[in-house]
């Protein structure tokens, strides 16, 4: 079975990583959009355009279920996607519920692109948890782009991270919701500005959780068959980039499988 992955660049391999090592026997074809990126700087409409288009080529692969690897496309686009398509979709959202549970100081931060900070759907997600901790919502217009270009970027993204998390300890925020899936490649570097104090949530584990309940529903019985079988081989990774080839070295080198 066959599931594609669709981020603006490389930040969704780290939702393909969660995939592979949950459940390997899938077959994963990644499409970064470099061509596109950053998402974070696109208008909606052009967002809902650009993912129905990517519809229809994991349509064409023929995959079985796409997950939209990207808070910000999530935000945008996921409802014009589902509209235009009827395989199962499922999106990434900034993991505010386990942050509210977990912060003790209740000084929750949750950093993501201009595009996801500023959604209706991320204040509808902290209204609908309804707790009583303080939320700093804060974006970065380049840090996934940054992110996507390393390693000549690597000094802006130290940079850039150190002084966004300046503003965090200033706050005394104890828990950061990683609200663009780009993020994780490099939350060594946030635990270094930020300390081992503050909790560091992401949301690819919550993601592949999603994936598996909506593959196991939608089909029950090659999904019983794959999970149950003890000579089933690992599946296949395809990357893909809209660039091209000559974006392919960089994508391969943050697979961990
Ligand atoms: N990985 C994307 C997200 O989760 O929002 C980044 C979007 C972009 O292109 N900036």
């Amino acid at each position: 079975m066959k599931v594609g992955v669709i981020d603006s660049g490389a930040g969704g391999l780290t939702i393909l990583n969660a995939i592979h090592k949950k459940q390997p026997y899938l077959d994963l074809v990644y499409l970064a959009d470099d061509a596109f990126a950053p998402y974070g700087s696109k208008s909606i409409p052009q967002l809902q355009e650009r993912l129905i288009k990517i519809g229809q080529f994991f349509e064409n692969e023929k995959v079985s279920a796409i997950v939209v690897a990207c808070n910000t496309a999530t935000v945008a686009a996921i409802d014009a996607l589902r509209a235009s398509t009827s395989l199962p979709i499922i999106g990434v959202e900034p993991a505010v519920k386990p942050a509210f549970r977990i912060s003790k100081q209740r000084k929750v931060a949750v950093l993501g692109t201009p595009v996801t900070a500023q959604s209706p759907r991320l204040n509808q997600l902290i209204g609908l948890w309804k707790s009583d901790s303080q939320v700093s919502i804060m974006s970065s217009d380049t840090l996934a782009f940054d992110i996507d270009a390393w390693p000549e970027t690597e000094d802006k993204i130290k940079q850039t991270i150190n002084v966004l998390s300046q503003d965090m300890l200033a706050q005394n925020i104890d828990t950061l919701v990683l609200a663009c899936t780009h993020y994780p490649l490099v939350k060594h570097l946030f635990v270094q500005a930020l300390g081992s104090e503050c909790e560091i949530i992401e949301p690819s584990e919550g993601v592949t959780a999603q994936l598996i309940r909506r593959l196991e529903a939608s089909y029950p019985e090659q999904m019983n068959a794959l999970q149950n079988s003890s000579s089933q081989p690992k599946g296949q990774i395809e990357l893909c980039s809209s660039l091209g080839a000559k974006n392919m070295q960089r994508l391969t080198s943050w697979v961990v499988a």
